[in-house]
């Protein structure tokens, strides 16, 4: 038996690296998905150390899953220690909602996260108002795939971490891991999403791991479009306040212990909120968010 990570995840097989030292993929095993192990309700992602044994020059058994840093619903990824959570100024037009969301995803497990704003190219004036947004909470870039600004920042906060791309259908996120990899030919520069269904002509419809030669892993993931946004959450608990990093000074302030800041009096968030201390699309997202979350709950039964 040898160990290695699933790097890739394609039509019902799951493609593991043996042996990657500095970041070279050394021999990539493909492995039959159905037939896997399950157990402890465990399916394999991309990203997990697997235990494998071959069976012959390409094929290989997947025998177990080792103990995970973390794992994610949506996107489908294990081992992240970064969201790039990414987010275009326009075209498609930014879902402050859905980043959010992302965000909150992170939170929750516990992983880094940073803002991506890509297409500064398209409309410096967009791009700027949501980096405001998010300065002060998590590192944010602005940033073009087009012209390569911000491409220098980018490749320092990924610098030898296990980073995964997360954001809408179209934002760019293959085409600014293709500026990091220099595999050029991922990403043929389309100009335009499609009119008709808002995904990038060469849309991702796989999670896959690219390796650069520090040893940095970049997972590309699918996008999502905005009608799955309201699915985007891993989330199980009700009231996700404390997955909004800037409510925590707050949190202790109001005059109810298990105030859910929205209808209650004297709310120190949502003071906090007319103070212009707490974002109001950062607000707004969590009202969506615990509705959403209730929704959920409320369809169980
Ligand atoms: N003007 C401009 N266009 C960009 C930029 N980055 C990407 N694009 C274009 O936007 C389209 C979508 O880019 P992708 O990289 O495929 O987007 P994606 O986020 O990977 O999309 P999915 O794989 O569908 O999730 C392509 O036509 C790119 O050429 C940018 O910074 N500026
Ligand atoms: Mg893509
Ligand atoms: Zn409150």
């Amino acid at each position: 038996m040898t160990e290695g990570r699933i790097i890739k995840a394609l039509a019902g097989y799951y493609y593991v690296a043996v042996s990657c030292t500095d970041g070279v993929y050394g021999k990539i095993y493909q492995c039959r998905g159905r037939g896997i192990l399950r157990h402890d309700g465990q399916s394999p992602l991309v990203g997990d150390l697997v235990r494998v044994t071959p069976q012959d020059e390409e094929e290989a058994v997947v025998e177990e899953i080792l103990p995970r840093v973390n794992a994610f619903i949506r996107p489908p990824v294990a081992n992240v220690d970064l969201f790039l959570v990414t987010v275009a100024a326009a075209d498609p037009a930014p879902s402050l909602d859905l980043t959010d969301r992302f965000l909150v995803t992170a939170e929750a497990a516990r992983a880094d996260a940073a803002v991506l704003v890509n297409k500064d190219d398209l409309s410096p004036a967009a791009a700027k108002r949501i980096a405001r947004v998010y300065e002060g909470i998590y590192p944010v870039l602005l940033l073009s795939a087009k012209t390569g600004d911000g491409v220098e920042a980018l490749r320092r906060l990924v610098c030898g971490r296990r980073c995964a791309f997360a954001g809408a259908s179209g934002v760019g996120k293959t085409s600014l891991l293709a500026l990091l990899t220099g595999e050029s030919d991922l990403v043929h520069v389309t100009g335009d999403v499609s009119a008709k269904t808002r995904r990038g002509k060469h849309t991702t419809r796989h999670v896959e791991i690219h390796a650069l030669a520090d040893g940095t892993m970049l997972y590309d993931t699918p996008g999502f479009s905005s009608f799955e946004a309201d699915r985007a959450s891993d989330l199980t608990e009700e009231t996700p306040d404390r997955f909004f990093p800037e409510f925590a000074a707050f949190l202790g302030a109001c005059r109810f212990d298990d105030c859910v800041h929205e209808n209650e009096p004297d709310c120190a968030v949502r003071l906090a909120v007319e103070d212009g201390k707490i974002g109001r699309s950062r607000y707004q997202s969590y009202v969506g968010l615990r509705n959403a979350l209730q929704e959920a709950e409320r369809n169980k039964y």
